[in-house]
């Protein structure tokens, strides 16, 4: 009897991803697991993380911890439960926290501050997101005991919302060392801090020596598909990991997520700079489109640009560049948002330009 014919060897799934027809530039959070990260995933050797029996997971916070020349590390499922826990560790209910403006975890993190930490953002306007101690200085609260205190002073590195600036090591050494005189902490929600790693040519143990604490994600720019790990002395780690479990992020066979994170770590840093070039290859195209400008220097993976000089609304923008296969971010109806990451190719940039020119010069194909 004939065999029915065998189907063709096709794409994988993580090849049809690849091959997928978008570009996806609304954040770099949308990478999708490389095929290595796949593999480690599921050779990963686990066990229970609430009872530190997770062998993958206990490495990939010893690396972390060595990376980042820091004593401990603890993996969260989130950057935000990171800063979270981080901030209800330095502070007290009733605390100010001082931050940007348009700083994540006054922005982004559902309040998680006020909600679950008692605390208060006391935010101070930058243009480029970056504070230096001369703009936080006057924001610390006099030790009177009638004025809701300062507890914390939170750094953004690279900062998100001003568009991926990068914070220079002196200015946050000179922060550091203000704040310990005063007996304050200073924490450093470091998110995208290889990308600032790469834009400075300087190790991440270099660029955060003087913060109390760190969170970095591990599925932002690097590429995993899960998680942020917190880092800081054996001590604050230890507490932390209580926080962790109150919060609801004690995880258990998490050493799955641990592989590809490790698989991040040790893969993706070097490659970031090819996210950079092609955010400055956006930044300057986009900056010949009429009625299109950038809002500030592109450093890292990040391009924010104005749209209001076009006639239309960024949402709108957005939806047009959608039915063309081209995924942005609007952050506001004058502005919008493009992430690079590795899942974006050179083509991808190049299509997207063509796509905006369309959308904006009132053509509707690219
Ligand atoms: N940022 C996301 C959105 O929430 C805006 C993005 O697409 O960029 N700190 C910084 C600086 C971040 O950019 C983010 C996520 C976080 C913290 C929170 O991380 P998650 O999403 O893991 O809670």
């Amino acid at each position: 009897m004939p065999r029915p014919a065998q189907p063709k060897a096709g794409p994988t799934a993580v090849e049809e991803h690849r091959l997928a027809d978008v570009v996806d530039l609304r954040s770099d959070t949308v990478t999708k697991p490389t095929p290595e990260m796949r593999r480690a995933m599921a050779e990963a050797e686990v066990g229970d993380d609430v009872y530190g029996e997770d062998p993958t997971l206990n490495r990939l916070e010893q690396r972390a911890a060595e990376m980042f020349e820091r004593e401990a590390a603890l993996f969260v499922p989130t950057g935000s439960m990171g800063n979270l826990i981080c901030i209800r560790m330095h502070c007290d209910h009733g605390n100010e926290v001082i931050c940007e403006s348009r700083a994540h975890i006054a922005n982004y993190e559902m309040a998680s501050m006020a909600a679950i930490a008692g605390c208060l953002a006391r935010t101070i306007p930058s243009d480029d997101g970056l504070l230096s101690w001369p703009q936080i200085e006057p924001a610390i609260r006099p030790k009177i005991y009638y004025y809701a205190q300062t507890g914390l002073i939170a750094l953004e590195n690279t900062h998100n919302l001003a568009g991926g600036t990068v914070l220079s090591p002196a200015v946050q050494e000179e922060i550091c060392d203000q704040a310990h005189a005063r007996g304050l902490p200073v924490h450093l929600d470091g998110a995208r801090i290889f990308n600032a790693a790469v834009a400075l040519n300087q190790s991440v143990a270099e660029i955060t020596r003087k913060v109390d604490s760190i969170m970095f994600c591990v599925s932002k720019a690097l590429g995993a598909p899960v998680g942020s790990l917190i880092l800081g002395t054996r001590g604050f780690i230890e507490k932390a990991r209580v926080y962790r479990k109150m919060f609801g992020g004690g995880m258990r066979q998490a050493g799955v997520l641990a592989a590809a994170a490790l698989v991040a770590l040790e893969k993706t840093p070097p490659l970031l700079v090819e996210d950079h070039r092609r955010a400055q290859r956006l930044a300057e195209a986009l900056g010949e489109i009429p009625g299109i400008r950038v809002i500030h220097k592109v450093q890292t993976n990040i391009v924010i640009f104005d749209v209001s000089g076009t006639g239309l609304e960024a949402g709108a923008i957005a939806d047009r560049l959608k039915a063309q296969g081209v995924l942005v971010g609007a952050l506001n109806p004058r502005a919008i948002r493009l992430v690079t990451h590795y899942d974006v190719s050179e083509e991808g940039v190049e299509r997207t330009l063509r796509a905006l020119r369309a959308v904006v010069g009132g053509t509707a194909n690219a």
